[in-house]
């Protein structure tokens, strides 16, 4: 059922009866049913629990009804499952105790076996498929090498990243080494995720936003095409989001089905300058998810009009959910995409 899913067949570029709508953190922290779970399990406990994972999973297709899964987790596993101590605070978000900062502990990494410490994830995407029963597909994902390197370097999320940025221009070759580090675990880990039955995977390159474009070539391009290169994907989709570049060439002539595009471009323009070659997953601004219901109605037909006529798109916000966000607005945004863009 899954492959001839209308999201599957939209991020093959086909035309399909409406537009497929997910969304970017749907499994998460402004449904009430996951703020429950988390009351009693801690962050990691509920990534590494297939139970809860794969409960967590569902939850936003039995309650949004979204067209796809995406299977709860984060792109912080790989770093701590090469031996980095992550830790979910409440008020700061994911922190590494011990941030990278030289070259000696880049190779003091745990790389060997890295694969096999995450078996936890692919426990979770088998039951989670078992659970879904093919109602919808299952999306796998895996941060960007440089925006885990990200991570690893500040060591917590960052305003300015001038301890990452600082690190790359004084220690390229150190940086390089890291980041090809875990490009290889990144084709690991979504082959494995692919392998276990994903049926797509996403690669988030959410910080792709803090380089020029030419360190966005050198420092994290590289590496997603090398991802991109190296996945035996078997026809699982592959979506790439690089939030905040300028640019959509180079990312056009990677070997992946789909682009995925933040909310301050308009399709349109992205979908003429890559002259169609990839299908498009975007990009309603998520904080229109608090303005009332005739705007959110008339936001989503302005997405959809951007987008225009034929297949390959995939309905989503240009970036994460807010945990704030009302969950019947969610609701109405889904009913408005099946109405909307039905044919
Ligand atoms: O309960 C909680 O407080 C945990 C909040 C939370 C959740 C629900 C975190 C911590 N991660 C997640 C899940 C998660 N993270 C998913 C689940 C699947 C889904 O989309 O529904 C995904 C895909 C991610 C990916 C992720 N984690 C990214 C890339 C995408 C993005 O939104 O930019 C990034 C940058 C992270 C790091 C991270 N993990 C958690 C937080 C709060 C953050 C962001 C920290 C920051 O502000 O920099």
């Amino acid at each position: 059922m899954s492959k001839d899913s209308l999201f599957i067949r939209a991020c093959k570029g086909e035309q399909t009866e409406r537009t497929p709508i997910w969304i970017m953190r749907q499994a998460g922290r402004y449904l009430p049913e996951y703020r429950a779970l988390r009351e009693k399990y801690d962050f990691l406990t509920s990534c590494k629990t297939p139970e809860l994972a794969s409960e967590i999973t569902i939850q936003p297709i039995d309650i949004v009804d979204t067209d796809a899964a995406i299977l709860f987790s984060d792109i912080l596993v790989i770093p701590e499952a090469m031996g980095m101590h992550l830790e979910l605070i409440e008020s700061k978000g994911p922190v590494f105790s011990e941030p990278i900062r030289s070259i000696g502990q880049i190779e003091n990494l745990e790389t060997d076996e890295t694969l096999s410490r995450l078996d936890y994830v692919m426990q979770a995407v088998k039951m989670t498929k078992e659970k879904l029963n093919g109602r919808v597909p299952l999306i796998g994902f895996s941060g960007s090498p440089w925006t885990l390197a990200t991570y690893m370097v500040e060591g917590k999320g960052s305003k300015n990243f001038d301890i990452i940025k600082s690190f790359v221009y004084n220690e390229p070759e150190s940086a390089h080494k890291l980041l090809q580090i875990l490009a290889d675990s990144v084709v690991e880990y979504l082959q494995a995720k692919i392998d276990a039955g994903c049926d797509a995977v996403q690669i988030f390159d959410t910080w792709a936003s803090i380089l020029s474009p030419a360190d966005f070539e050198e420092y994290s391009l590289k590496y997603i095409s090398y991802i991109c290169d190296n996945l035996q994907s078997k026809g699982v989709p592959i979506i790439v989001f690089a939030k905040g570049v300028g640019s959509y060439q180079n990312l056009a002539q990677l070997k992946c089905d789909v682009l995925g595009v933040d909310w301050t471009k308009e399709l349109s323009r992205v979908r003429a300058e890559i002259s169609g070659r990839k299908a498009l997953q975007g990009n309603l601004d998520p904080t229109v998810l608090f303005a009332p219901k005739e705007k959110i109605r008339k936001e989503t037909e302005r997405v959809l009009r951007s987008y225009g006529e034929g297949g390959g798109h995939i309905f989503n916000l240009g970036h994460g959910i807010l945990s704030k966000t009302p969950v019947e607005n969610v609701q109405y945004l889904v009913e408005c995409v099946r109405e909307l863009s039905s044919k």
